[in-house]
């Protein structure tokens, strides 16, 4: 009986090696074999030579005691596989760390031959080597393993591979989310960028003003009991993204988006909204301040009272990033600062200003969305660029490093394809499809430190859909934003991940069965 064991392996496509038209990279591929290796994001460089590792349903496992994350990762994945760990196997799984490598802060080293190794610089490295080790092997347990005698080098090219989730308009439990940092950290995504405030919704207990959460947190759009994350339950997914070499960048967006904190706290709006909000169906959102909860889908219509209530409004910013501060070790803390209404009333500027001297007391650096350019931010602040043509220059001749998140690339709101129910087009009419996805080129834009895909959740009711919009596209943002440009190839791409469908379903992800993978 033929076993159908392997893996990457005996799926044998007789294909010219991947990225073999990649010369530029001088990629050493062997003529020898030519397994095709599904591995998203595609590593730096793979090597592969004749022969096979094969083992069965044991391994002698040899982890380093100083990286207990990878240690973690293998051990579990093992025994998701139901592979044992016994003392005296001929078969050899070892991690290394070996310091004198060259490969960055995330970068590994992974050779199968006698047995499989995997060697990096420090803990998220090996961690890294352990995932594409998952890919390389099945997604379900099988007989007997049979992995190609390979090498593989690789490491990003991008510091900032993100999810974000807006948790604000629809709220998700403890436990989505930290489903969602287990698939990421499957893709090598590294930032989950949580969305935690918003005119619909409050996420985050503040202990300082404690109705944030339980008025403001108490609705959702559409309505429905909304929810928040107490501070232990941050700090719970904080240690166990950790884990997972995620880190959690949490954004409380000011002053704008903030209609959740004036229902809790009315003495944080003026008396009045005096510009017209955003959208046009919107309209009637001008004139009297609205001081109650908001379960409808404008945008752009609420402001704290920045320039009539400093004291007040100041006071406010800082217990709130304090402890905000105190919950999240991030760098960066995220402040918003997208779609504020009439910015000279609420003069928008000196507040952006304002905020990034709190925030640079607290030790951390300013992340916003575009906008905040408007202000007088340390060059060391990061901005999140969201429309297309944005002229986002003058923050980059002060310095400023850029999140790419382009809407017409990265907005996973809109839909995977045209015409997709629940779906938003403001920014593409067509939709934003894993095609689209995958073009973008962060190599075009300057001083740019990763890209982030944003799934806002004005639309997303439920996990389903949340899982639907996220996934296959979020494997797109990790490559772009892993590998090269040299080495990029959508239809070789898309050729790798039809294969990881199993990978996909072995973690439960509700993704949308996109047309141009074979998972029809
Ligand atoms: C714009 S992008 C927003 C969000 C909405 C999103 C809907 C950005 C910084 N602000 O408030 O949810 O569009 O696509």
């Amino acid at each position: 009986m033929i076993k159908r064991t392997l893996v990457v392996a005996m799926s044998v496509l007789l294909v010219a090696c991947q990225n073999d038209e990649a010369p530029a990279t001088g990629q050493a591929v062997s003529e020898v074999a030519n397994t095709q290796i599904n591995l998203v994001p595609y590593p730096t460089s793979i090597t592969q030579s004749a022969g096979h590792f094969t083992f069965s349903g044991s391994v002698k496992l040899i982890t380093d005691d100083n990286a207990p994350d990878s240690a973690a990762a293998i051990s579990a994945l093992l025994s998701q596989l139901g592979i044992k760990q016994t003392e005296n196997d001929n078969a050899v799984i070892r991690l290394v760390i070996d310091p004198s490598l060259t490969l960055g802060d995330e970068g590994y080293q992974l050779a199968i031959n006698q047995g499989i190794e995997i060697k990096a610089a420090n803990d998220a490295g090996l961690f890294y080597g352990v995932q594409s080790l998952r890919q390389l092997l099945p997604a379900k347990a099988q007989e007997q393993y049979v992995l190609p005698h390979i090498r593989i080098e690789d490491q990003p090219q991008y510091e900032w591979r993100g999810s974000m989730l807006d948790v604000a308009r629809n709220f998700q439990s403890l436990d989505y989310l930290k489903q969602h940092v287990e698939r990421m950290a499957s893709f090598k995504l590294n930032k989950l960028h949580l969305h935690l405030t918003d005119d619909q919704g409050w996420r985050l207990e503040i202990k300082s003003w404690p109705k944030l959460a339980t008025v403001g947190g108490s609705t959702q759009v559409g309505g429905g009991p909304g929810g928040y994350y107490t501070q232990e339950q941050m700090r719970e997914l904080v240690e166990f993204a950790a884990q997972h070499q995620v880190e959690i960048i949490p954004e409380i967006d000011l002053p704008g988006h903030t209609q959740a904190a004036i229902a809790s706290y009315n003495e944080l709006a003026c008396g009045y909204v005096t510009e017209s909000p955003v959208q046009n169906q919107c309209r009637d959102m001008v004139g009297e301040a609205r001081l109650g909860l908001y379960e409808g889908t404008c945008v752009g219509f609420s402001a704290l009272c920045t320039s009539e209530k400093p004291d007040l409004t100041y006071r406010f910013v800082e217990e709130v990033l304090t402890e905000v501060a105190a919950i999240f070790p991030s760098k960066y803390l995220h402040i918003g600062g997208d779609e504020v209404l009439n910015e000279e009333k609420t003069s928008f500027a000196g507040f952006i200003t304002q905020v990034d001297k709190i925030v640079a007391s607290l030790d951390r650096e300013v992340l916003a969305w575009e906008e905040a350019s408007k202000g007088d931010i340390r060059p060391s602040s990061l901005l999140q660029l969201w429309n297309d043509n944005y002229d986002i220059q003058p923050a980059l001749d002060k310095g400023i490093h850029l999140v790419l998140s382009p809407c017409s690339y990265t907005y996973l709101d809109h839909g995977n394809y045209n015409g997709q129910p629940e779906t938003y087009t403001w920014c593409a009419k067509e939709g934003v499809p894993l095609e689209r996805v995958y073009s973008l080129t962060p190599e075009n834009y300057a001083q740019a430190v990763g890209v982030e895909g944003a799934m806002w959740s004005e639309l997303v009711r439920d996990e389903a859909t949340a899982d639907n919009r996220n996934w296959p596209r979020l494997a797109a943002i990790a490559e772009v934003s892993w590998t090269p440009q040299a080495q990029r190839n959508y239809e070789q791409f898309t050729g790798r991940l039809s294969e990881l469908r199993g990978h996909l379903d072995q973690l439960n992800i509700q993704y949308h069965k996109e047309a141009q993978l074979n998972w029809q």
